[in-house]
């Protein structure tokens, strides 16, 4: 074969080459892209203007920062925590306070594979833009669950970049101590924690079945595990990283990157542990893969347990932080429907779609955990949406900074 012929011979076989690559690059990514994976909108996407709701409810109760709670308010906080969760209300197989520790496990059960049934898609309170407003909802029901005993309570606020803050939860008249008992060995030094020991909570007793670890599915016992302050996560969060997250304008890019499973890394969204989702491992801690550490391979603490977290009380705490950050947002010029995707989201995470399980019994989690919780659950007859949400102040309470209570002095003069 002469030269040439060689060459056009040649050239066309790569360029056939070239056309079937593309072609199996084209077909991979469409088998492999998972559809259930949330993407996030460009950054700088223009937002529309606020509208601010006019006020309808006449007073308004306020959650404080643990740093500035007296005595007598962390005992009656403590108090009203023990009843709920030592009361076992007619119809239940559990107490008050397990209720909300199931119904948060279940909605990691919303997958047809695991049996789900009803309109909702995804994960009805995590890993979507209802990851805001559905915990404010389950905050609020908690909260009104402790006002029931006493009336006075409001569930204060870990700002976590207050250094302090952590130390006053971490006592002996709070909510306190880390756990004992066990060491662990990691590539940074030599941990230790184990379960807590602490006053509070020698009658706090865990049902070995809803208190678990995630990753493994083995149960993590009858007792609350604390290990606080392991890596990768610091005993706090640095402020520089809260200041940047309040400069965002789009919600979407608000509520993932303060619920923290992705960080914005030279204007690139990435996997990552931050936020929210570190303050959890700050308390709970875990184990992770050495070559690459956002992967955890064992849950040590309950907190760091994302399904059981609510357990350990100071998940209360930490989510009223996360709730007082969208609060302060939300007066910083994001406030109302605008600023809250209407729709083309999983069902349950668009403005006006009702959310598990304040659904009126539209969805039914399927069979998720170490053991079936379903038949503990008891139904709610609350019915809240994104929509039903936004509104903090609607909800009867606002947070103890000076940024909310100009605009509580305005509103509730
Ligand atoms: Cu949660």
């Amino acid at each position: 074969m002469k030269f040439p012929a060689l060459l056009k011979r040649r050239s066309l076989l790569f360029l056939l080459l070239g056309i079937t690559t593309a072609v199996l690059i084209l077909v991979a990514s469409l088998l492999y892209s998972d559809p259930s994976v949330y993407h996030l909108p460009e950054l700088n996407t223009p937002v529309p203007a606020a509208v601010y709701p006019t006020p309808t409810v006449r007073s308004l109760q306020i959650r404080k920062s643990v740093t500035r709670l007296t005595l007598t308010e962390k005992t009656a906080f403590r108090n009203a925590l023990k009843t709920i969760k030592n009361t076992i209300p007619a119809g239940s197989q559990i107490s008050i306070y397990d209720q909300f520790v199931v119904q948060h496990i279940l909605t990691m059960g919303f997958r047809k594979s695991l049996g789900a049934s009803g309109a909702a898609q995804g994960n009805p309170a995590h890993s979507y833009p209802a990851f805001l407003p559905w915990h404010r909802q389950f905050l609020r029901q908690f909260e009104i669950e402790l006002q029931k005993v006493d009336p006075s309570v409001t569930i204060p606020y870990w700002d976590w970049t207050d250094p302090n803050a952590l130390n006053v939860i971490l006592q002996e008249d709070f909510l306190g101590g880390n756990g004992e008992g066990e060491s662990i060995e990691l590539s940074s030094g030599k941990f230790t924690g184990g379960a807590v020991n602490s006053n509070f909570f020698t009658d706090w007793k865990l049902d070995e079945t809803i208190h678990f670890d995630p990753v493994t599915m083995t149960s993590l016992g009858i007792k609350l595990r604390r290990f606080v302050a392991i890596p990768p996560c610091a005993a706090s969060v640095p402020k520089a990283d809260v200041q940047a997250l309040m400069k965002f304008d789009n919600y979407e890019i608000f509520n993932a990157l303060i619920e923290g499973a992705i960080i914005l890394n030279s204007n690139q969204f990435v996997a990552g542990w931050a936020l929210h989702a570190c303050a959890h491992s700050i308390i709970g801690g875990s184990v992770v893969d050495p070559q690459n550490p956002l992967r955890q391979t064992r849950i040590l603490g309950t907190m760091d347990s994302i399904p059981s977290s609510p357990y350990d009380p100071i998940f209360w705490l930490n989510h009223a932080n996360v709730d007082r950050l969208w609060a302060e947002w939300q007066d910083q010029g994001h406030t109302g429907e605008t600023f809250y995707p209407s729709e083309g989201m999983p069902y349950g995470h668009n403005l006006h779609d009702r959310m598990w399980p304040w659904d009126g019994g539209s969805s039914q989690p399927g069979n998720y955990g170490i053991a079936d919780l379903r038949p503990l659950l008891t139904p709610t007859e609350a019915i809240a949406s994104p929509a039903d949400l936004l509104d903090f102040r609607n909800l009867g309470y606002t947070y103890d900074t000076d940024r909310l209570n100009a605009i509580d002095r305005q509103a509730y003069p």
